[in-house]
Order: structure tokens, then C-alpha cells, then sequence
């Protein structure tokens, strides 16, 4: 095991890092800018390096500054956490350049999910359902990409193969709209992802988004732990996520989850992934892969009782992974809240200093936070500054502990969404289980103020 690891990230995730770190008898040294200069897990931590000042390009973003932290301090390995770098393929590259661990997939897995048209051709080849549509890129001439949507049947959708997380993305539901919509999305792929090609699917009206947690080793071991509702979002934002996703046939989940764990062996995966799948009309269409530990991982560590970062550090460092398919099992049901410092109906942004800061608890909640009373929310960074998550032997359980959990949250000082939680929890159709990727925006028209 490494004697230390450097966390390459701010805010709840990397205390979370910094927990497992400590649970496995590894030192943790932080990264911070100077707007994090007081954070918690900044002083909790072995050793703290300044990276450089508040703005994310010159801190969290900055390659050199993070590899020359890493080399100051002696640590081994180095965990991206979730946004910033932990999906950029060259950063893992020049990671390893430098003699350290990527506490992640290889560079080379990353860079074929960073691709979303290689990705998908991955998915093929591994027999994972994808979307049907274009197979590959779209050509250039129109009469062929005519051709293809006439197949696919409109609406289709053109998609950035640099793209993902709902950017570069057009909807298109007439051929005399086809042609300007991918020369458009084609142009803007160029300009924001420096490569413009694009790829066609069948656009799926009023899917639910599911995804599939794995865990891969070294030695072609490769497990699935069940998935997540994700369906709770604004535009591409999740709000809220469920483990196990209400009314999905265990059987069919059981055949994709294979699936995925055959793709994992098949290009060699290492570490923590997410599939991504849209469901719709009881079939899973897969989109995406995230070669990262994920914002909801609490959910199925929840239910599975796996620990998702420990194991994301123990596969880094060579380790097998210490469970195999057959010893996981789903219990019960968990739900996670995202405590996000804005308006809770105009999503402004409400950076600030919080005056009061009440935790909930009692059986079956957790509590992932970086924040305390008198911590200063910066505004240069994502809105959330931590997240509730309860587990309950049923939905229902689970449901009556987020109640009283939010019930029991008490931030003062600075704006959240807990008033936005506290009423999709009575919410007769999110109670019911199984709404898709429209509802909260439907919901928000229809509860103006
Ligand atoms: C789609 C789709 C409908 N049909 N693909 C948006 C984010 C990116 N990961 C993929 N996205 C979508 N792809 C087809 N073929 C609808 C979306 C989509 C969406 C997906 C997941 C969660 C929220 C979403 C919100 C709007 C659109």
C-alpha cells in the first residue's frame, strides 16, 4: 500500500478521499488555493500544499503546480476526485510521466471514453446496448447523413464525440433541419473541444437516466455494484440520486450489469467507472462512461456496503479487489440530497459565510461535508458544498429518513436548495418512484414563484 497520496481536489470529496486515506493508514497531503486556505481538511491533513490562487486554471487545473506538490512531499500516488482534471487523459499521462500513480483508469481508457464515438464503438464490440444511430462519426456528405437520420427515424439527435455531460448536443426532429443542425454542432464542437466531429442517435423522448457503478483490478477482475437513479436533474445538474432505481426488473439490471463488467475486462479497465444508460420503455440504451469516482458514489456504497474510494486506492496500488461479484449484494434503499449554496428556485449561486451549520443524524444517515459554522463558501467553485444521504431498508424508510434529516438540517447565513429537497420529498410522483430526466424541470414550471 502507498505510504502517501496526494489529493488533487477541494471541497467534500476531498475529505472524502482524505477519510479512506486515513481508514487505510495512508498520509494525506492536500492541494489548496488560497480561497481554501482555511478549509477543514486543509488543517486535518498530514501536510498542505498551496497551489496557487483562487482562480480553478491556476490551482486545481494547474498540471505543473500539482506534480510539483506531489514531488515536494513525496507522496506516490495521486487522487483527481471528480471534475477539474480526474477525466483529462494527459494529465493521468503526465502523472505517471513523473513516476506517480494515477489513482484512476489508464490514460488510454480514459482518452477512449473522452471520445464518445470510440466509447461507443467500445460498447458494441463488449455487446453493451447503445442508442441506435450513426455507427461511428457522420460523414461529410449531406445525401449520406440524410441517409442515416431517414434509418435512425427522426427525432434524432447530433451529439460532439468531445462532448458529454449534455454539451455539444442538438435535437432534430425534421429533415430540413438536419444539415444546418450538424454543420452548427460541428462548428461548436471545433471551437470548444478542438475536434468537430459529431455522431447521430434516435433521440428517446422521455427516458430515465441509469447508471452502473464498476470496480475493475489489475488482474481482469471487474465487478458491478448495482446502479443509480440519476433522473433527478436541471438542465444537466443532478439533484438528488436513488440506489437501487425504483421498478427496473433485477434481471434485466443483472444482464446489463454483466455486460459492463465484460466491457471492463475487455479494454482493461482499472478502478472506479460509471456506465451511463438512458431507459426508456424497459430497454437500456448505453451513452456514456465516466472514468471517475462519481458525486452519488454514496448511494451504493450505501447499499452495496462497499467502500468506492478505499477500493479505487487499494486497485492503484496493485491490489485485487478484495470481493468478487457473487459477495455483493443490494440492501435496502439510499437516497442522496446535493446541498448546493443558491436560490432554491432561481439557482442563483449564494456564495457566503455561514453563520449556522446543523448537521442531522441518527441511524442510517450520512452526512459528506467539507463545511462548518463560520466556513466561507467561495464563489469560485461548484455551487455544492456537501451532500445528505440516508439508507433504509425500503424506499418508504429511506424516504421518512431524508424527511427528518432536512427536517433537521439547519444552514444559516447563505442560501441552499434544502426547501427544494424538503418538497420533492412529500412530492406525490417522486414518492411513487420512477419519474424520468423532464420531471424537475416540469415540476419548476409548474411551482413558479
Ligand atoms: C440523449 C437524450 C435523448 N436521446 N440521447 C444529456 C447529457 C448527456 N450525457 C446525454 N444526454 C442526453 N442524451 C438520446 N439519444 C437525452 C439526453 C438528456 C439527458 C440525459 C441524462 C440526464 C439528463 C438529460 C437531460 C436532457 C437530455
Amino acid at each position: 500500500m502507498f505510504k502517501k497520496i496526494l489529493i488533487a481536489n477541494r471541497g467534500e470529496i476531498a475529505l472524502r478521499i482524505q477519510r479512506a486515506c486515513r481508514e487505510l493508514g495512508v498520509k494525506a497531503v492536500m492541494v489548496y488555493s488560497e480561497a481554501d486556505r482555511d478549509a477543514k481538511y486543509v488543517r486535518l491533513a498530514e501536510e498542505a500544499v498551496c497551489i496557487g490562487p483562487a482562480a480553478s486554471n491556476l490551482s486545481y487545473l494547474n498540471m505543473p503546480a500539482i506534480i510539483s506538490a506531489a514531488e515536494v512531499t513525496d507522496a506516490e500516488a495521486i487522487h483527481p476526485g471528480y471534475g477539474f482534471l480526474s477525466e483529462n487523459a494527459d494529465f493521468a499521462e503526465r502523472v505517471e510521466k513523473s513516476g506517480f500513480q494515477f489513482i484512476g483508469p489508464t490514460p488510454e481508457s480514459i482518452r477512449l471514453m473522452g471520445d464518445k464515438v470510440s466509447a461507443k464503438q467500445a460498447m458494441i464490440r463488449a455487446g453493451v446496448p447503445c442508442v441506435p444511430g450513426s455507427e461511428g462519426e457522420l460523414p461529410d456528405d449531406p445525401a449520406q447523413v440524410r441517409r442515416i437520420a431517414k434509418t435512425v427515424g427522426y427525432p434524432v439527435i447530433i451529439k460532439a464525440a468531445g462532448g458529454g455531460g449534455g454539451r455539444g448536443m442538438r435535437v432534430v426532429h425534421t429533415e430540413a433541419a438536419l444539415i444546418n443542425a450538424v454543420t452548427m454542432t460541428k462548428a461548436e464542437a471545433g471551437a470548444a473541444f478542438g475536434n468537430p466531429a459529431v455522431y447521430m442517435e434516435k433521440f428517446l423522448q422521455n427516458p430515465r437516466h441509469i447508471e452502473i457503478q464498476v470496480l475493475a483490478d489489475t488482474f481482469k477482475n471487474a465487478v458491478y455494484l448495482g446502479e443509480r437513479d440519476c433522473s433527478m436533474q436541471r438542465r444537466h445538474q443532478k439533484i438528488l440520486e436513488e440506489a437501487p432505481a425504483p421498478g427496473i426488473n433485477r434481471k434485466l439490471i443483472e444482464r446489463i450489469g454483466e455486460r459492463c463488467v465484460t466491457a471492463c475486462k475487455k479494454m482493461g479497465y482499472r478502478g472506479a467507472g460509471t456506465f451511463e444508460f438512458l431507459y426508456e420503455a424497459g430497454e437500456f440504451y448505453f451513452i456514456e462512461m465516466n472514468t471517475r469516482v462519481q458525486v452519488e458514489h454514496p448511494v451504493t456504497e450505501m447499499v452495496t456496503g462497499i467502500d468506492i474510494v478505499k477500493t479505487q486506492i487499494l486497485v492503484a496500488a496493485g491490489e485485487k479487489l478484495p470481493f468478487t461479484q457473487r459477495q455483493i449484494t443490494i440492501n435496502g434503499h439510499a437516497i442522496e440530497c446535493r446541498i448546493n449554496a443558491e436560490d432554491p428556485y432561481k439557482f442563483t449561486p449564494s456564495p457566503g459565510r455561514i453563520t449556522t451549520w446543523h448537521a442531522p443524524g441518527g441511524p442510517g444517515v450520512r452526512v459528506d461535508s467539507h463545511i462548518y459554522t463560520n466556513y466561507f463558501v467561495p464563489p469560485n467553485y461548484d455551487s455544492m458544498i456537501g451532500k445528505l444521504i440516508v439508507h433504509g431498508d425500503t424506499r418508504e424508510q429511506a424516504l421518512a429518513r431524508m424527511r427528518t434529516a432536512l427536517l433537521e438540517t439547519a444552514v444559516e447565513g447563505i442560501h441552499t436548495n434544502i426547501p427544494l429537497h424538503r418538497e420533492l420529498m412529500v412530492d406525490a410522483k417522486f414518492m411513487a418512484g420512477g419519474t424520468n430526466i423532464h420531471y424537475l424541470e416540469h415540476w419548476l414550471e409548474q411551482h413558479k414563484r
